[in-house]
């Protein structure tokens, strides 16, 4: 035996994991249902590194150096389970099977329990960055066993993106189980938000105030060198300039309008609803994508006409500047809420599954190598680092500051977009959240009044501890204290 880890899966993200794995000095025993993909990737790669090609899954795991080190990247469900099945069967106790597919949490916290009862290791690790991120540095949020991070660890930090910053590798062991795709669903939630608080900024420039995909891809471009820093500001000022080949046009005004998902932004909002999280920055960017695809729903509505204003912002030519920055302000307002709601996410599933996951380190390892990598991450990674962000990141004396700055801004961006059209979904619930929390008192105590009129679900005082019910089908509406 020579590899010291294996790759299983060699599709798009294996065989650049596998890649990048051998890049960095490692000897990689790759395998693949169908052989065709291993005589592929050792035709086109295989000079790039030490690569142990297998034909079996036994060949495979012969191949392998004890513990035998697994990482499994294959369609996530049935697939996943099958070949844990075969890895099981071949593998020997102390062994670690890995799975880097976007696995559902649960789905995780099953196989662990499973695997581990056989004697193996079992690592549900989250992998972000797509297939570049796979190739060149992604950022990886593993879940396991100490005993199998002590393993995998140095492994993984040495094919992670490493910070722009400080060049820390971006991989850090989340907890136990299911933790790591746990955090990498929710960070896909949170890149639903900032995508589509980036395109709600778009919306209100292009339609708003009328302004060229050019004119508006410059502007972000220019947002890209103020805390907005970030890769999906940097990649929308790219998209914006770029032109269609066949027409000429800009490439925007011909892809078709309707959003796709692959479904752990919907996987992150199920989640927060059983836990009682309110993540509604990211539930709207989910439900803006979903609208985006009810195409009979949009050719009914267009055939209607529905009545409303035409989304122009009639504003003067001097004050267009201004307007621009309460956009960029509301934008940046709107993010902060979406992380914050996002980790809030992430602590009550660490209370609800029982796992320790240091929230700083979160924000550190997306720093780099995935999608919502930002420079603003060096900012939450210090609120939580100083205990200031332990209830909300809103409360830290950084993005308090932030949320004060940016909300005269924010607060004239939600109500021009409601008055003259345009649907600023994320914007405008996420400025509700804000200004909940704010509320001193909620209405709450009004449905909490109609919850117990019809369903006798009783209420609480606020000046006497207890439960209660009023009788009001009675003559007098008695109240009667129930415990
Ligand atoms: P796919 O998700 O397209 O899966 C294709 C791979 O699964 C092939 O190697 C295929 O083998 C293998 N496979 C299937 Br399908 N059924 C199998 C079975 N019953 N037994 C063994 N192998 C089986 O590949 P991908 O896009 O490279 O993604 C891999 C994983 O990484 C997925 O879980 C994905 O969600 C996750 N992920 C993807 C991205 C991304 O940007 N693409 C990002 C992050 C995570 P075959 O060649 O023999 O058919």
């Amino acid at each position: 035996a020579t590899a010291n880890i294996g790759v299983i899966g060699l599709a798009a993200m294996g065989s650049n994991l596998a890649r990048n794995l051998a890049h960095h000095g490692n000897t990689v025993a790759v395998y693949n249902r169908h052989y065709s993909r291993t005589e592929d990737l050792m035709r086109d790669h295989g000079m790039e590194g030490q690569f142990v090609p297998a034909h079996t899954i036994e060949e495979f795991v012969a191949s392998l150096k004890k513990p035998r080190t697994a990482i499994i990247l294959v369609k996530a469900g049935a697939p996943t389970d099958a070949v844990i099945d075969e890895l099981e069967a071949a593998m020997e106790p102390g062994d670690i099977i890995v799975d880097g597919g976007n696995s559902y949490f649960k789905d995780t916290i099953r196989r662990e329990k499973e695997v581990r009862a056989k004697g193996f290791h079992f690592v549900g690790c989250g992998v972000s960055g797509g297939e570049e991120g796979a190739l060149n540095g992604p950022s990886l949020m593993p879940g396991g066993t100490d005993e199998s991070w002590k393993t995998l660890g140095p492994i993984l930090k040495s094919i992670a993106a490493k910070a722009e910053d400080d060049g820390a590798p971006c991989v850090t062991h989340i907890g136990e189980n299911g933790a790591g795709h746990f955090v990498k669903m929710v960070h896909n939630g949170i890149e639903y938000a900032d995508m589509q608080v980036i395109s709600e900024a778009y919306d209100l420039m292009r339609r708003g105030l009328g302004m060229t995909p050019d004119e508006i891809g410059d502007q972000f471009e220019e947002w890209n060198k103020t805390e907005l820093n970030s890769y999906l500001i940097e990649i929308t000022a790219d998209i914006l300039h770029e032109k269609d080949k066949k027409t000429g046009k800009p490439l925007v005004d011909v892809i078709v309008d309707q959003a796709g998902m692959k479904g752990t932004g919907t996987w992150t909002v199920q989640t927060a609803l059983s836990l009682g999280t309110s993540v509604t920055a990211i539930a709207e960017g989910v439900f803006a994508r979903a609208i985006s695809s009810q195409t009979g729903l949009r050719q009914e509505a267009a055939k209607q006409g529905l009545a409303g204003p035409d989304g122009r912002i009639d504003i003067p030519e001097d004050a267009k500047k201004a307007f621009i920055e309460d956009i960029r302000q509301a934008l940046y307002a709107s993010k902060i809420v979406a992380y914050a709601q996002g980790f809030n996410e992430i602590s009550d599933g660490a209370k609800e599954y029982d796992w320790n996951i240091d929230l700083a380190a979160v924000a550190r390892i997306w720093r780099g190598g995935c999608i919502i990598r930002a420079q603003f991450l060096n900012k939450v990674s210090d609120a939580f680092e100083s205990g200031e962000a332990e209830v909300s990141m809103l409360f830290a004396s950084y993005f308090e500051k932030a949320m004060e700055k940016a909300q005269g801004s924010w607060r004239r961006v939600v109500a021009k977009a409601a008055e003259v059209g345009v649907p600023a979904p994320v914007f405008s619930s996420s400025l509700s959240y804000y200004d909940a929390l704010r509320s001193r008192r909620l209405p709450a105590a009004l449905i909490q009044g109609q919850r117990d009129f019809f369903g006798a679900h009783t209420y609480g005082r606020v000046d006497e501890p207890g439960a209660f019910h009023t009788l009001w089908a009675q003559e007098g509406r008695e109240e009667i204290k129930e415990s």
